[in-house]
């Protein structure tokens, strides 16, 4: 009886709801031309500034014997479909991409598929359930200007099949424009690659511009494509880096709807898409002690302008999503885990700031207790909670106040926080800062910010803990640099793309003199609001990405460029030396200049070989090919030391515990070296400019020898215990990182009583609990 009326609720409400997208237009479910149903959510999707061709569009040409196939499933109820070996579709189209749309099924067999008269991809459209309106070819990095696609039906077909039938439903041509001759470093001019239904690796492209010195000269080459928006990245392995977006209409697919998370090749640039449950924008994310990644927070179902209601996902503002240790080059098996009827936070967080801290647990920072965009008082969730939940001072897993984000309000979401050398943590938030002991729940407020900037969403800035060194007695030193002057009680009409950015970077040292003598100001070559700052293995920082103007998030603000509340892309990074004196630490030389915005949900980070890998923009409600669109291009900017002569390293252990002492094999340049050191390297968790736990050690070392002995970090405030990466930097030219799992490679400490009492005490997705229970009496009146 009770599951019976539970049920017709339930329907209701999906009734409910579903009327509601009718009359909307659901954002992301797909709603047929001509009709005014919500359909699933499904790959056929037309993006701003691409342009749908139907199956009987006059400007497709068919050779003989394909048919018109009717019904309410494709894409304006027609398809053409052939079964005939040789029979062809020809399509000329003027632009910079092209997707083709069909069906897969049992009875379905190889496509072959031609452009400019190249064959590039051989596409199965097999699969044991039927679908429609799937995406089975797409390449996005075309050249501005006339090509021709060719569908061929191979007569082939997989063992499975039972037939070898090919259908065309649609074909969406990506408008693009010419490139501005000035602008472009890099070269757009090569031929697509072969582009695996399974795993598109787009185009490739690659230039280098090494006619100079190697040694000296630093590269930027565009190579491999995500796939899936990339909104999050980290690299999980040698040969693997995670990418979690939102969910949207991205080319690539798994279960025959849009995926948004794949696990990106940084060798072979293949992607693999994961399956995930619920919607993870905005998560952050951490690896936990034991190596494993958590994906924590996110979006609920049914938000008209940050998320989709008709895709199957399931609510992600509690989630806690699980992502096991994957270090082996075959990631078949690595997939995402969510099961929060079992785990999830206690309160819903949207835009949470995950941080790794001293006894290897996950911190849960901050965030909206619901989508949208600036933070405020009704919206605001002012705590901290703990993965695995823990007991602090009473709290027996449920949230912690944290009353600095009461006072931080409105532009105080991603706080901006770093685990420090004495266990406590910094943050960061709006134009505050203190530092807080999670032990006894206290916090220090330090002086605040000069000059009025704010660093956190969405005046977006960034931040980093400085290098660690046994020279400066692991002296902790924050660096928060750009971001926005903006009023943040300003309403978005008030607030314009192109109010200029903040060029301030500041700096603190985290003792008692340091905080007495405050912040140090200065100021970097260009603005940026949304940077990247990355740590090189060899001390020095690259800061990348960003805008000279606005601020972070999208359809806001005025005078919006397509959707995007920033304008004036900063196109070429600068190099800061921490280390250097006060007016000397900026350079540019030799750094190249991209064509390529990256606004906001933008990334960048280092991998193992040194390179860094910088992806994604996407100021955009959905997928969009408008000024400021969805980039999926993935560039590779090598620093110098990337063409040296490098130090090889052999034998490193593949656990270091705390003041252990290990040795490992060096082979140093010919060249020979004086300044060799061991440096440990957290590349950090990357997401709205918030580059959670990176972090860059140096630990105690000699060298005999091709012998190194090291000893492991002093302890878990230094290094808080989990995964790293080492390297040996010799004269200023660093090895390619090997990763090591610091500490005992446990997991944190799991107080049962208090994930009892967690479950116990709250429920799954409340946020969406909630609303239904709100649609239905509003319902019933
Ligand atoms: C707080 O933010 C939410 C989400 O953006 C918005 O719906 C609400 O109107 C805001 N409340 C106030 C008082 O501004
Ligand atoms: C690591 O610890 C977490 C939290 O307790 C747990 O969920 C996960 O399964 C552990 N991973 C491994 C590989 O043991
Ligand atoms: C604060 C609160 O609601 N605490 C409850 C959590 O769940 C346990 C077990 O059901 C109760 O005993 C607490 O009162």
């Amino acid at each position: 009886m009770v599951v019976r009326s539970l049920l017709a609720l339930f329907t209701l409400v999906v009734v409910f709801i579903s009327v509601v997208l009718a009359s909307e237009s659901a954002w992301n479910g797909h709603t047929t031309p001509g009709s005014t149903q919500p359909t699933r959510f499904t790959p056929y999707y037309v993006a701003p500034g691409t342009k749908s061709y139907d199956s009987n569009s006059p400007i497709i040409h068919y050779s003989a014997h394909w048919k018109e196939v009717f019904s309410s499933a494709y894409i304006h109820k027609s398809v053409r479909s052939t079964t005939r070996k040789g029979a062809q579709m020809t399509f000329r189209f003027t632009g910079t991409g092209v997707e083709w749309f069909g069906s897969t099924g049992s009875r379905h067999g190889v496509a072959k598929v031609y452009l400019d008269g190249q064959l590039v991809d051989s596409v199965d459209t097999w699969s044991s359930v039927a679908r429609q309106q799937q995406r089975l070819y797409w390449n996005f990095n075309l050249p501005f200007g006339k090509h021709t696609l060719k569908i061929v039906n191979a007569g082939q077909r997989q063992h499975r099949s039972k037939g070898s039938k090919i259908d065309v439903d649609a074909v969406v041509v990506t408008l693009g424009a010419k490139p501005s001759v000035a602008s472009s470093a890099q070269s757009d001019d090569v031929a697509p690659i072969q582009n695996d239904a399974v795993s598109p690796q787009g185009g490739l492209y690659n230039m280098n511009l090494a006619t100079l010195n190697p040694t000296e000269t630093w590269t930027l080459t565009r190579k491999g494509n995500t796939g899936v928006h990339a909104m999050q990245l980290a690299v999980i392995s040698d040969s693997h880096a995670i990418i979690v977006d939102k969910v949207e209409h991205n080319p690539l697919s798994i279960d025959g709807h849009p995926a948004w998370a794949a696990l990106y090749n940084l060798d072979t640039h293949a992607v693999k898409p994961l399956r995930m449950q619920s919607n993870s924008f905005c998560a952050g994310g951490t690896f936990l002690s034991n190596g494993t990644l958590i994906n924590v927070g996110g979006n609920p179902v049914v938000e008209d302008h940050t998320s989709a209601a008709d895709f199957g996902d399931v609510d992600g503002l509690q989630a806690v999503r699980i992502f096991e240790p994957c270090d082996s080059d075959n990631v078949d098996d690595c997939e995402m885990f969510e099961d929060h009827s079992r785990v999830r936070m206690a309160s819903p967080r949207w835009y949470n700031t995950v941080l790794r801290i001293s006894d290897g647990s996950a911190m849960i920072i901050g965030g909206s207790l619901k989508g949208g965009w600036i933070n405020n008082a009704t919206t605001n969730n002012p705590t901290v909670e703990y993965y695995p939940p823990k007991d602090i001072q009473g709290s027996n897993g449920m949230p912690v106040k944290l009353q600095f984000l009461v006072d931080t309000l409105n532009s105080n979401l991603f706080p901006i926080a770093f685990s420090l050398p004495d266990g406590k943590v910094f943050v960061a938030a709006n134009q505050d800062a203190m530092i807080y002991d999670w032990q006894t729940n206290t916090e220090r407020r330090l002086p605040q910010i000069p000059n009025g900037v704010r660093v956190t969403y969405p005046m977006t800035g960034t931040g980093l803990l400085l290098p660690l060194t046994p020279e400066n007695n692991y002296t902790p030193e924050v660096l928060l640099c750009g971001g926005s002057t903006v009023d943040d009680t300003k309403p978005g009409y008030e607030i314009s793309s192109q109010d200029p950015a903040s060029a301030q970077c500041s700096r603190m040292v985290l003792t008692e003199d340091g905080i007495a003598a405050g912040w140090q100001v200065e100021q970097m070559p260009a603005a940026r609001t949304m940077p990247d700052a990355v740590i090189l293995p060899t001390g020095k920082i690259l800061i990348v990405n960003g805008a000279g103007s606005g601020i972070s998030g999208y359809a806001n603000v005025v005078n919006q460029v397509g959707a995007s509340n920033a304008d004036h892309p900063v196109f070429t990074p600068v190099l800061y030396d921490p280390a250097a004196p006060a007016g000397a630490r900026f350079s540019a030389a030799g750094l190249p200049t991209s064509s390529i915005p990256r606004l906001y949900h933008s990334v960048a980070t280092v991998v193992p070989s040194g390179s860094v890998m910088i992806a994604g923009s996407n100021p955009n409600l959905d997928r969009s090919e408008v000024k400021y669109g969805t980039e999926y291009r993935v560039e590779w900017l090598d620093p110098p030391y990337m063409g040296a002569d490098r130090p090889t390293l052999g034998n490193v252990p593949q656990k270091i515990d705390f003041k252990q002492t290990v040795q490992f094999n060096v082979k140093l340049p010919s060249a020979g070296a004086g300044n060799v050191k061991v440096v440990l390297m957290d590349f950090g968790y990357v997401t709205h400019a918030v580059h959670a736990n990176s972090r860059y050690v140096e630990l105690v070392s000699s060298r005999d020898g091709d012998v190194v002995t090291v000893n492991g970090p002093p302890d878990g405030n230094i290094y808080p215990p989990g995964p790293g990466w080492l390297f040996v930097v010799a004269d200023g030219i660093p090895s390619k990182g090997v990763k090591v799992m610091i500490g005992d490679g446990q997991g944190p400490e799991v107080n049962e009583a208090a994930i009892a009492n967690v479950l116990a005490n709250t429920s799954a997705d409340q946020y969406d609990v909630d609303k239904k229970e709100k649609l239905f009496s509003d319902d019933s009146e």
